[in-house]
């Protein structure tokens, strides 16, 4: 039934609640169930690719968009845990739904499976700990990590979606813990202006956020969101 027959049956179903018809009452709570159930249908989000080096925060980011609890201990992944559709709720008035999210390891025997998932997701979201990002190894192997992601991504059947996003992990724990998420100044590391500058046209987004506290990991949240319906 059409959106307006039903705001015309609701309207009926309102005036005869209040001329006191409990039959027609009744029928009327039944249309606004269903009014509501369909208005609150979640938003897709479509398909998530999340991967980085290990202790980069993929299980912790995970947790967020899956409303879990991340204060117990860590552990580490150690296989393929493809979790489906998965509701994001409470961060906006409306629902929203990832079609896929996948968490894995981050061990090097990975790798592979990442730039298939990067081949075919809506969205690819790489984890870079920020406490790390002056080692001159994890630079390096973060660096790798790109330029096989950008390939795979520049390969990716989707002529829109060809972004790499980058995830800055434990901003608490680096160099810029004095300074609050959305500052700009970290997009000036040199370090960082490498990786991103890897990337060419396959560019995104950069989320700097400490994942283990709730206002910062909520607005890292709600500006995923708007980047991925925008
Ligand atoms: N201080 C701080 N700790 C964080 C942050 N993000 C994650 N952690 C912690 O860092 C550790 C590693 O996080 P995980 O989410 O397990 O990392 P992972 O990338 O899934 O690691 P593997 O599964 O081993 O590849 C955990 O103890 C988290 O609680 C952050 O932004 N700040
Ligand atoms: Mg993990």
């Amino acid at each position: 039934m059409s959106k307006i027959k039903d705001y015309a049956l609701l309207a009926l179903g309102a005036a005869a609640l209040s001329a006191g018809s409990a039959a027609v009452g009744y029928l009327s709570n039944k249309l606004v169930k269903r009014f509501v159930v369909k208005e609150n249908k979640p938003k897709a989000l479509g398909t998530f690719a999340i991967w980085g080096q290990p202790d980069s925060g993929k299980t912790t980011f995970i947790g967020l968009l899956m409303g879990r609890d991340n204060s117990s201990k860590k552990e580490q992944t150690l296989s393929k845990d493809v979790k489906g559709r998965v509701l994001l709720t409470g961060f906006f008035d409306d629902d929203f739904e990832i079609q896929e999210l996948v968490d894995m390891p981050g061990t090097k025997d990975r790798l592979n499976d990442w730039l298939g998932l990067v081949e075919r997701s809506d969205h690819v979201f790489y984890m870079i700990n920020l406490k790390r990002i002056s080692e001159k190894e994890y630079l390096r192997k973060v660096k790798l990590d790109i330029e096989k992601t950008s390939k795979s991504r520049s390969v990716s059947n989707s002529k829109i979606r060809r972004k790499i996003n980058v995830v800055g992990t434990h901003l608490d724990q680096s160099k810029w813990k004095e300074l609050d998420d959305s500052h700009n100044i970290l997009q000036q590391d040199e370090s960082l202006r490498e990786v991103m500058e890897l990337m060419g046209d396959a560019r995104g987004y950069f989320y700097p956020a400490n994942l283990l506290d709730k206002s910062s990991s909520t607005r890292l949240i709600k500006c995923v969101v708007n980047d991925c319906i925008n």
